[in-house]
């Protein structure tokens, strides 16, 4: 059958997708040179995993809260990290804008899902110059949109590692804006995230602008652990010590 390759980009353990008629396997795709999409990567045993770490993790030490930014806004995601604490704009170890407290320590299997996610998308040889095996992730971003949470286009650029960044989804589907290095604005391209999804963000796209205009209330599957919402882990390393 063309276009099927067997079991090559699906780390789902659950079978393929159905859409009632046909069994519904959506490809792994470069959406930009270094930037790939893998839809329904996680199994739903590993969704439900980490849901349950963000759960933990936003209990504390430093609790789930809305970035307030430098000019007073508010970001309307609510975040935790992990590894690193990160306000606008660098990272530290403890949550100056918070609670003060040092963030969680980032767990060696968050890691090890970090360098399968670089396989996944790019193969063995991890698409960089260190390969997979040099990828070390050490810090993790979460952020959870409720109804009507969206997230403006920016670029994250306080990290000093060049690094690949995963990012993970979990719960509600989304319109993901993949923009360009140059502008906020065009051109970009609309990537619709669902949960389970892997896109990694490495080499040229690394830098790119991105956004999150729209969040689709109750799209989610309640087997995951999350009733409502949307749960995105992004995975990078700092480049600090
Ligand atoms: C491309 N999060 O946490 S994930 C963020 O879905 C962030 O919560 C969005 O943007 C979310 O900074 C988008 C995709 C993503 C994350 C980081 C990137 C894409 C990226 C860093 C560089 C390039
Ligand atoms: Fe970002």
């Amino acid at each position: 059958m063309p276009g099927r390759r067997a079991g090559a980009v699906t780390g789902g353990a659950d079978g393929p997708f159905h859409d009632g008629l046909f069994p519904l396997r959506r490809e792994r795709t470069e959406v930009a040179p270094g930037a790939v999409h893998v839809p329904g990567w996680l199994s739903a045993r590993r969704q439900r995993q980490l849901v349950e770490a963000c759960r933990g993790w936003a209990r504390g030490p430093v609790p789930m809260r809305q970035t307030v930014l430098p000019g007073g806004g508010v970001m309307s995601v609510h975040t935790v990290c992990v590894g690193w604490h990160w306000q606008p704009y660098r990272y530290s170890r403890t949550a100056d804008d918070v609670n003060g407290a040092r963030v969680a320590e980032f767990p060696d299997w968050l890691a090890e899902l970090g360098r399968a996610a670089l396989v996944a998308a790019y193969g063995d040889e991890g698409g960089g110059e260190v390969g997979v095996g040099g990828y070390a992730p050490d810090t993790a971003l979460v952020n959870f949109y409720e109804r009507g949470a969206r997230m403006g286009m920016h670029r994250d650029r306080e990290e000093r590692s060049g690094a690949p960044v995963v990012s993970l989804s979990i719960g509600d589907r989304c319109v993901f804006r993949f923009g360009n290095t140059e502008t906020r604005g065009r051109p970009y391209t609309d990537v619709e995230l669902a949960s389970g999804d892997l896109f990694v963000f490495g080499g040229p796209s690394r830098f790119a602008y991105h956004g999150v205009p729209k969040v689709y209330p109750d799209t989610a599957d309640p087997g995951t652990g999350l009733a409502s919402g949307r749960l995105n882990i992004t995975l990078r390393e700092t480049g600090l010590s």
